[in-house]
């Protein structure tokens, strides 16, 4: 396995705040609204791009699921009712819960960087195939020259950020990990359960690192993982998605455990990859990973599809 030193990390970061986190926002105060970026109406969801401070921002707002232990507080006269339909017995309104009860989810990513605002606007899809050759001469060198900064896997992993928030960790530097809530997740719904599992090892940038030395870390985060979220959130393993992105958005090994009744995005079969099958696949052949054939999905403003485009990758078909 090649390592990734230490002084990489600078080289490869994009954000130019280094190490000094922006403060925690109590408003929208003093955002500018610069376009809608994505929508969702299915998933309730709609991203903006915004200015903020003459800097670029990301603001993803979800409405969330209700909480069944405050259905009361719906059902109150704290909730005003617009009439908007009666006929005989039946009656429809519009709502309006009391403030407490009526809070969205919001990310915000400030400053954001371009390849932020990319990554988050809707844009054509298409599949790549990635030969072993195709990834040490595409993608590879693309990676070593440019890609999210990782500060906050780092803030993470050095206690810097969210060490509250920490479900499980386990030390050990080679097998060892840190599990915690997804940013994605409001830690509320159970069913919605989304945690990551942060490897505390630095030379695994992706899946195509992994072989058989990987199989002690790999069983170690399967293992430890389930048992974690056993204890805390009482959900057994058969309830549970434990798997590995390719290709992931950040360059430092993670797993993503999640309800299986959630529907989570990247959970595709071009995207998602079990732990489980990852494990016995490397078993029966160490080099499974680094001479597979893998598929994966890019979108058009992403810098993989520029490159396999600039490369004539498309012109083939
Ligand atoms: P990925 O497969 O590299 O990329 O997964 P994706 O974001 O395209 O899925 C990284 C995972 O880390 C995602 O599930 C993110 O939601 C999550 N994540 C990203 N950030 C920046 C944070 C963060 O600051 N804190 C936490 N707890 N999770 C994050």
């Amino acid at each position: 396995m090649e390592a990734a030193p230490e002084k990489k990390r600078k080289i490869e970061s994009d954000n130019d705040q280094g190490d000094i986190a922006p403060p925690v926002l109590c408003s929208f105060k003093g955002f500018d609204i610069e376009k809608v970026i994505a929508e969702n109406s299915r998933n309730k969801t709609t991203t903006i791009h915004a200015k903020m401070g003459g800097k670029d921002a990301i603001v993803l707002l979800e409405k969330t699921p209700f909480d069944l232990d405050h259905v009361k507080k719906y059902l109150s006269d704290d909730t005003a009712l617009k009439n908007t339909l009666k006929n005989d017995i039946y009656g429809t309104y519009e709502a309006f819960l009391p403030p407490t009860e009526n809070a969205i989810k919001a990310v915000v990513i400030h400053p954001a960087t371009e390849k932020h605002i990319q990554k988050y606007s809707d844009q054509e899809r298409y599949i790549i195939r990635e030969t072993p050759e195709l990834y040490s001469n595409v993608t590879l060198p693309l990676l070593q020259s440019r890609q999210f900064s990782m500060q906050w896997v780092y803030n993470i992993l050095e206690k810097k950020q969210e060490a509250d928030r920490i479900v499980f960790e386990d030390p050990d530097p080679e097998t060892g990990f840190i599990l915690l809530p997804d940013m994605k997740w409001d830690r509320k719904d159970k069913n919605a359960l989304y945690l990551v599992g942060i490897v505390h090892k630095h030379d695994v940038r992706s899946l195509r690192d992994l072989d058989d030395m990987s199989l002690p870390l790999l069983r170690n985060i399967l293992i430890k993982g389930r048992e974690a979220i056993k204890e805390k959130y009482n959900i057994p393993a058969s309830r549970l998605h434990v798997y590995i992105h390719y290709q992931p958005s950040y360059y430092h090994f993670h797993m993503h455990f999640t309800h299986i009744k959630l529907e989570a995005p990247g959970f595709g079969a071009d995207r998602a990859h079990l732990l489980t099958d990852v494990i016995e696949n490397i078993e029966m052949m160490s080099e499974y990973y680094k001479k597979r054939t893998l598929t994966f999905v890019v979108r058009e403003q992403e810098d993989l599809y520029i490159k396999y485009k600039e490369n004539g990758y498309f012109e083939k078909e």
